[in-house]
């Protein structure tokens, strides 16, 4: 491994990795040491690569911090098997705030876990055969693939290869195993290196996504390296491989931004894994160590620029690229309803509101999904945009299910407007550290004012994709969003506009702050326009760009 020297100190991360290359920390000692409600921070560093975020409550900030972990699943392709999904349910009743977080990247986070009640949970989902290895830290997170179920055989030799990738791109720590399985605090960290990660892991995460074109839902040139399947007479023929990807920026620091990934060029499906470990290797050696923010792959795209980059994963894989081959998107979002899958079995795509798996009073999701998952064993499949897929249901099966929700009050999806079925939040507050503005607990109001909005000008069944982050990291990914909200400061946000459909092009700043009473006066003019100079089915996306950013730009 050749680590390229660097003027500037390595940040305080790097050196803690280096420290214990085995990622121990001292978690299981402070596991074991009931007294103590949290981790030291330099354990809370660690933790995140056995996929644990120590947070605290902060609506509960003022009466002292009440310290709660939040734990991330893996999911390659965000598909478990039935017991797989009763088991986190469980886990979710027995150790979480009872609700599950379908995540923007297809798996699941319980939040509100008590320290005491860490290694249990992880335990129990360990026992599931699920992992939460890697589902955060500088490491290779969870690869997401297209959800739909009609995408057929070629869906599922996508979702193969990411099991693949995702095995094979796994730390190989002992530690994980030592601290959760065997709650046992060992010293291995003397002359531990993992052959792919080294001492020392990335520099920063790192993230991977496949398409079937014309879908989008994973929205793939948002991440590291997009994997864009190239389909030719019916056959999975290789893959457009796209580098450099990435949301996170940080407000009045103009040195971050968000980044879509640039086509190299088509690769065989037999170059797959060469093609992506060098990517990872190029990260690794490359990025930069020295400042988190500026360390994720796509400056180091940005920088050294594409043919520099393509030269060297050609070198690191021993491949040759070939030409990017044709493709186009068309559009993003998750499949709703009843459907058929190409084998003659069914499918239902549930909408699930912020993604928040729970009961209210009046919809009690969690409970119709537990019992239909029990009676019925569907396949489980959580999509990339916080939603939720039954699969494989024998025809005959439809209408007892459809009972079960409608008893348990779950909204169907053809109840629920276009624009909210296609819009996303990030979490956000109280949970979020990070937070600077409500998010996943404002949306729903929020859309509740853009549907008026919508309606008020004859828009009702636009599906105008909609996004909002309670900081500018971009979880929720608003940043190819047609609306993008980007938390500023309690109740305030950046509005972003004219991301399209594809999600194949950044929005733009519109306003510096708007705040939350202030949005539907900004939106409502805007939607009026629309409604009178769009050009035939033009998305709203589309439309800003042609009227609002030229206006901008004159
Ligand atoms: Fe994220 C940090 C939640 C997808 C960019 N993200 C966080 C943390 C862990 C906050 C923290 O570091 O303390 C959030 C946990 C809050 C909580 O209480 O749950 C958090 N991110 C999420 C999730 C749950 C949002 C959601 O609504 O689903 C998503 C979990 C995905 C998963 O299962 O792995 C999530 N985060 C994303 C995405 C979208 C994606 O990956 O497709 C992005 C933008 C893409 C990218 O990485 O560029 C994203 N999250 C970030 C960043 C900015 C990274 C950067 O390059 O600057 C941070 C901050 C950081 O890492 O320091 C962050
Ligand atoms: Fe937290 Fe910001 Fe991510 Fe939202 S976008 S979950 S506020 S880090």
């Amino acid at each position: 491994m050749t680590i390229p020297p660097v003027s500037n100190p390595p940040s305080a991360n790097e050196l803690l990795k280096l420290a214990h290359p085995t990622l121990d920390g001292t978690i299981a000692q402070s596991l074991a040491d009931t007294e103590a409600e949290r981790f030291t921070d330099d354990d809370n560093q660690f933790l995140k690569f056995h996929g644990v975020y120590q947070e605290d409550d902060r609506d509960l900030r003022k009466t002292g911090k009440k310290y709660i972990m939040m734990i991330r699943v893996r999911a390659p392709g965000g598909v478990i098997t039935p017991k797989q999904y009763l088991e986190l349910d469980r886990l979710s009743d027995c150790y979480a705030n009872q609700t599950i977080r379908i995540t923007s990247r297809q798996t699941v986070q319980f939040h509100g876990v008590l320290k005491s009640n860490l290694a249990a949970t992880i335990k129990g989902i360990n026992e599931s055969l699920l992992t939460t290895l890697a589902t955060c830290g500088d490491v290779v997170r969870n690869i997401t693939t297209p959800s739909s179920p009609t995408e057929g055989a070629i869906g599922a030799e996508l979702l193969a290869q990411a099991h693949k990738l995702s095995a094979a791109l796994s730390p190989t720590t002992p530690s994980y195993h030592s601290i959760w399985i065997d709650g046992q605090q060992i010293d291995l960290n003397e002359g531990f290196a993992d052959p792919l990660y080294g001492k020392t892991y990335l520099p920063r995460k790192f993230k991977i996504a496949f398409a079937i074109p014309p879908g989008n839902d994973t929205d793939v040139l948002t991440n590291d390296v997009g994997l864009i399947a190239i389909i030719e007479e019916g056959k999975l023929v290789g893959y457009n491989l796209a580098l450099g990807g990435g949301m996170g920026r940080s407000h009045s620091n103009e040195a971050t931004f968000a980044r879509l990934g640039d086509v190299l060029g088509f690769i065989t499906p037999d170059q797959l894994d060469q093609a992506v470990r060098a990517a990872v290797t190029i990260h690794r050696d490359f990025g930069d160590r020295t400042n988190r923010k500026h360390a994720r792959l796509k400056y180091v795209v940005a920088e050294r620029g594409v043919d520099w980059v393509r030269a060297e994963l050609e070198t690191r894989a021993g491949i040759r690229i070939q030409a990017a081959r044709p493709f186009a998107f068309t559009r993003q979002g998750d499949p709703f309803g009843w459907q058929t899958q190409p084998d003659g079995k069914r499918f239902l795509g549930l909408f699930i509101e912020t993604g928040r798996l729970q009961d209210t009073e009046t919809h009690r999701t969690k409970t119709a999904l537990r019992t239909i998952v029990e009676k019925f064993q569907p396949e489980v499949r959580f999509t990339a945009g916080n939603n939720m897929i039954l699969a494989n249901i024998a025809p005959g099966d439809v209408d007892a299910i459809t009972a079960i929700l409608n008893e348990n009050g779950v909204v169907f999806p053809e109840k629920i407007s276009a624009v909210r079925r296609a819009s996303t939040a990030c979490v956000a507050l109280p949970t979020c550290a990070l937070a600077l503005a409500e998010s996943e607990r404002a949306f729903p109001g929020v859309l509740t004012r853009i549907e008026s909005a919508l309606n008020a000008v004859g828009l009702s069944e636009q599906p105008i994709i909609v996004r909002i982050t309670g900081c500018p990291n971009g979880c929720s990914r608003p940043y190819v969003a047609e609306i993008g909200l980007v938390g500023k400061a309690p109740g305030k946000y950046q509005l972003y506009l004219g991301g399209n459909p594809a999600a194949t092009r950044l929005a733009r700043l519109w306003k510096e702050v708007v705040k939350d009473e202030e949005l539907l006066g900004e939106l409502q003019p805007l939607f009026a326009r629309y409604a009178q100079e769009r050009l035939g089915d033009e998305p709203f996306g589309d439309w800003a760009v042609r009227a609002l950013w030229t206006e901008q730009a004159s």
